[in-house]
């Protein structure tokens, strides 16, 4: 009889620590496997024939044959990109691959956005694209508009649902909208960074991957999310005083659909993005008057002293010259 060696052993340990995930397999989340070339972006983008077959661009764009680059690393540019054929999936995932990289170490600006919306070539002031769009928008801003403390860090990324009736309130950086964000450092790095956003069942989460490490990080999941089928696919992005490359490398468009029948998808086209964790936007504030400076406070300290010193002065003779008097009589 040979006795279990080493090698044996180690064998049965490994049987038995991979043997449950073996049987979970069946079960795991199906990995998005299906692409869809009509809504995706894939390189090279430039070559012999059409470029970018089902995607129209504008402003600034430039397409080169391993990104599309929406702004250059120069004041006031504005570009975008959009899918031509409206979205007819009710479950998808996309994958993002960009890159935002400029000369700026402490000022750059503005960030892109990622839409899926009802209209589609508009441009405006919501990172180059339409406000008071209909559907939703991802936002990767890597400017913080507000003046004073933040609750969070730049650059942000955050999602906001709209149903055309709501603006995006960049002096807020959309705070007062948003439905969900995470911080998130994308910047000035030398590979490329990916944003992951999956609709599915209702269920809106976002995923970032951005430290070459090739694994989702989550940003954020929210649950009762109402997007229309039919909305378009786009990208767009913004410069102002300050600026960086923001350059799009990849977009890929995975079918989650399983079940999903005609008469669903028909039916889906007809509702109005909505989120039940949508709440109508707080009343734009100002901030509180900045406290007072210091040499101020000061003076005023000043001011204190030097009258509660004379009061005394002034009722310390005050009593003298009475004790005084009655000294007298
Ligand atoms: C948009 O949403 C708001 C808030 O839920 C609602 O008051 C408004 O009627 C909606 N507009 C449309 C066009 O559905
Ligand atoms: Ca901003």
């Amino acid at each position: 009889m040979t006795k279990p060696t080493r090698e044996h052993c180690s064998l049965a340990l490994l049987a038995l620590l991979v043997a449950p995930f073996v049987v979970l397999g069946e079960d795991m989340p199906r990995e998005p496997d299906y692409m869809k070339r009509e809504h995706s972006l894939v390189r090279p983008f430039q070559g012999v024939g059409v470029i970018l077959p089902h995607w129209d661009f504008l402003g600034n764009t430039m397409v080169t044959s391993n990104y599309i680059r929406l702004t250059p690393d120069l004041q006031s540019k504005s570009g975008a990109l959009w899918n031509y054929s409206p979205v007819m999936t009710r479950n998808w995932e996309v994958h993002v691959g960009f890159k935002v990289h400029g000369k700026g170490t402490e000022l750059f600006g503005d960030g892109f956005a990622i839409w899926y919306t009802k209209e589609r070539m508009q441009t405006g002031p919501v990172f180059g694209s339409k406000d008071h769009f209909s559907g939703l928008a991802i936002i990767l801003d890597t400017y913080s508009n507000h003046n004073g403390p933040h609750n969070h860090q730049h650059p942000y990324l955050s999602a906001m649902v709209n149903n055309g009736s709501w603006s995006y309130d960049h002096d807020r950086d959309g705070t007062h909208t948003q439905l969900a964000g995470c911080e998130v450092r994308f910047r000035n790095v030398e590979y490329e960074t990916l944003v992951s956003i999956r609709y599915e069942n209702d269920i809106l989460s976002v995923s970032t991957d951005l430290e070459n490490r090739n694994e989702w990080k989550n940003c954020f999941v929210v649950a009762n999310v109402e997007l229309p089928t039919g909305y378009h696919f786009g990208m767009s992005a913004t410069t102002g005083d300050l600026s960086d490359n923001h350059d799009i490398h990849s977009f890929k468009f995975y079918d989650l659909d399983l079940n999903v029948n005609h008469d669903e998808i028909i039916r889906r086209s007809n509702i109005i993005p909505n989120a039940k964790t949508f709440e109508p936007p707080r009343e734009h504030k100002e901030d509180p008057k900045p406290g007072m400076s210091n040499a101020k406070i000061f003076f005023i300290l000043l001011f204190v002293v030097v009258v509660a010193a004379a009061v005394a002065i002034f009722a310390i003779s005050y009593f003298k010259d009475r004790n005084a008097r009655k000294r007298f009589y």
